[in-house]
């Protein structure tokens, strides 16, 4: 052990070091230097366990004896883009007391981080892990925020954005000047013939703007793998140093205050000929060492997990495959946002029941990320096995839900629009925020104003009530609409995503406490359930779930342990559901303090939060 973590940290290495340094040897353990490249990465972590500044420490200790202190009902999450919700770090600074009013907990700010100059995907192309982007604010400035929010009660999550770099990063330049070392940073290959065989097996996530996996790089005069844009290089984690680079420059950005780290593109890190090249048992072993050296050198960090495949693939981010051990903290559940999303467009929830069917009783101090919108499209492929169970393809099953809510479809109150649309009957990617997709931008007349309120309320309620940590997308709560703005239609032409990434609207903002306006009536509801939340144990993560049958295919009715049951309408008519489904008895209606007993009428899209009183 490193004479640096005896300080402190000598009992989590005792804890831990085994199943780093087993993970590691399963990874690495086979070249000639293994033992020294180990000696000098646990000495990095060492140096790094020192700076730990003592505040941090101290919160460290404080998560180790409460480490489900992320599970709790009063969890909140709220998430932007830096420039479009402050300006820069300062002036998100400056809106602390908005998201304190609001009850969040947890700030995810999208990509900060030093960003390639022209494209940047948003800043997913990172030229820097020690820089914030200079149009942002400076380290200084970070380490201020993170202050600032941890003394108002919230945890800053940031990217780490670890499959790839920005082709201006040292790293790739070195490389494409020569460097063989740098070189072995990354995947190149000299022959295009090598790469048709890995493409065989390979899909594309930016079909339209980015096809392909490999682009040819003239300066190193090899072609390169790039998953995702030409500029995003995939790094080469066979390369033990590509490892000990990414682990210490997470510790560095967990010392500046980051709490949470959200690990972008996690199914990527690991290629293998013949396979998809994601979720690799690779990966999980990547990712399991990382999380123990948190565990010893940072353990009130979180590792949140961005893996949009299906819930079963996801639920092995936790760690919960055979043998058991420890993974991330967190993972967005992909699939149950999509499904949601299927309900409004189908009004019926039957792939929403398979959904919440096939997710697993995760372990705990493990908790999902729950949301409805984020800045990139919605992604139907994580509900192929629940889409495909009646025997239609995903094409058939949810090609109409796409069409559907991109607005293409006379009768759709949705305002979407289509990502990546590669032909007519085939399933795309929708863009659009909430608000455009939930009615309100086609909405002519108050009725119409008032279902799509009840639409964003009724899928706010699936993410604040299934059992995980929720996220407000910025300007949800708002009702803010698609960015269709002048200023930011390149963007949009280059990158259909960027319709909903809008500046955050101040007059709106304005009109929060105003009872007639829309945003204010959709501030009070959001509001309403949030406070009706904090107050419900039996909506802490780790409270059972189960999906109560209904025989009308448009209600969901989820119980959350034996005393609190979420009854939702997914159509546009009267739906009538009897008390005793769920048992029979008195019941407190949260949202409307009216005790229900018998028949209880759903209004078209509503939803009714029910506390058992007998
Ligand atoms: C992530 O996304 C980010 O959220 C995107 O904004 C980035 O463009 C991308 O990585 C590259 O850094 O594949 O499993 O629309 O869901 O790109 C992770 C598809 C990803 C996104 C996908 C995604």
């Amino acid at each position: 052990m490193p004479e640096a973590l005896r300080v402190d940290a000598g009992l989590r290495y005792e804890t831990h070091s085994e199943r780093l340094i087993d993970r590691l040897t399963q990874l690495y353990g086979d070249m000639p230097e293994f033992d020294y490249w180990l000696g000098e990465l646990l000495h990095i972590a060492g140096g790094l366990h020192a700076d730990r500044p003592a505040v941090l420490r101290r919160l460290d200790a404080q998560r180790v004896s409460d480490p489900g202190w992320f599970s709790r009902q009063q969890m909140l999450g709220y998430c932007a883009y830096v420039d479009r919700f402050g300006g820069t770090l300062r002036g998100v600074a400056a809106r602390v007391p908005y998201l304190r009013e609001l009850g969040v907990t947890y700030l995810h700010l999208l990509p900060f981080l030093k960003m390639r100059d022209g494209d940047n995907d948003g800043g997913f192309a990172v030229s820097s892990f020690d820089q914030v982007e200079p149009r942002l604010g400076s380290m200084g400035d970070l380490v201020s925020l993170t202050a600032q929010l941890r003394e108002a009660g919230i945890s800053l999550c940031a990217d780490f954005v670890l499959n790839h770099v920005a082709d201006d990063h040292p790293w790739a330049q070195a490389a494409a000047a020569g460097v063989p070392q740098y070189r072995d940073y990354f995947h190149t290959f000299s022959e295009q013939s090598e790469l048709e065989v890995y493409e065989r097996h390979l899909g594309e996530v930016f079909p339209e703007v980015a096809p392909g996996n490999f682009i040819f790089s003239p300066a190193l005069g090899r072609w390169v793998w790039a998953t995702f844009y030409p500029y995003q290089w995939d790094l080469n984690y066979q390369n033990p140093a590509v490892f000990a680079e990414m682990a210490a420059a997470l510790l560095r950005l967990a010392n500046r205050g980051v709490e949470v780290f959200r690990l972008d593109s996690a199914p990527f890190l690991w290629k293998r000929l013949g396979t998809n090249c994601l979720n690799q048992p690779e990966v999980h072993w990547i990712l399991q060492a990382l999380r123990a050296l948190i565990e010893i050198v940072a353990p009130g960090v979180l590792l949140k997990a961005e893996a949009i495949v299906p819930v079963s693939e996801v639920s092995v981010y936790f760690g919960t495959r055979d043998p058991a051990h420890d993974e991330c903290h967190l993972a967005y559940h992909s699939s149950l946002m999509a499904a949601s999303w299927a309900a409004l467009a189908e009004q019926r929830t039957d792939l929403l029941r398979r959904v919440i069917a096939a997710t697993p009783t995760l372990p705990e101090s493990a908790s999902w990320l729950t949301y409805i919108r984020c800045h990139d499209d919605i992604v139907w492929g994580t509900l192929r096995p629940e889409a495909q169970a009646d025997g239609l393809t995903l094409d058939q099953r949810l090609g109409a839900v796409s069409r559907f809510l991109a607005g293409t479809v006379d009768s759709s109150f949705a305002a979407g629009s289509a990502f990546q649309a590669l032909t007519a009957d085939a399933v795309f990617g929708t863009n659009g925020m909430a608000a455009a997709l939930v009615g309100f931008s086609r909405a002519r007349n108050e009725r119409e104003r008032t279902y799509a309120e009840r639409r964003l309320l009724l899928l706010y309620s699936v993410a604040f009530c299934f059992g995980g940590l929720p996220l407000i997308y910025m300007g949800d709560e708002l009702a803010q609409g698609n960015d269709e703005s002048e200023a930011n239609a390149s963007l949009r032409q280059a990158d259909g995503r960027w319709l909903q990434r809008p500046v955050f609207d101040e007059q709106r903002l304005a009109l929060r406490h105003e009872p007639r306006s829309v945003p204010g009536r959709v501030f009070a509801g959001v509001r309403r359930l949030i406070e009706c939340r904090r107050n419900q144990s039996a909506l802490a993560a780790n409270v059972s779930r189960r999906v109560v049958p209904a025989l009308d295919p448009a209600l969901l009715i989820l119980a959350r342990g034996e005393r609190f049951v979420i009854a939702m309408n997914f159509s546009n008519d009267v739906k009538q559901v009897d008390v005793a489904i769920f048992g029979g008895g008195d019941w407190l209606d949260c949202l409307g303090n009216t005790v229900v007993n018998k028949m209880i009428k759903l209004e078209p899209w509503c939803v009714r939060w029910l506390e058992r009183r007998s």
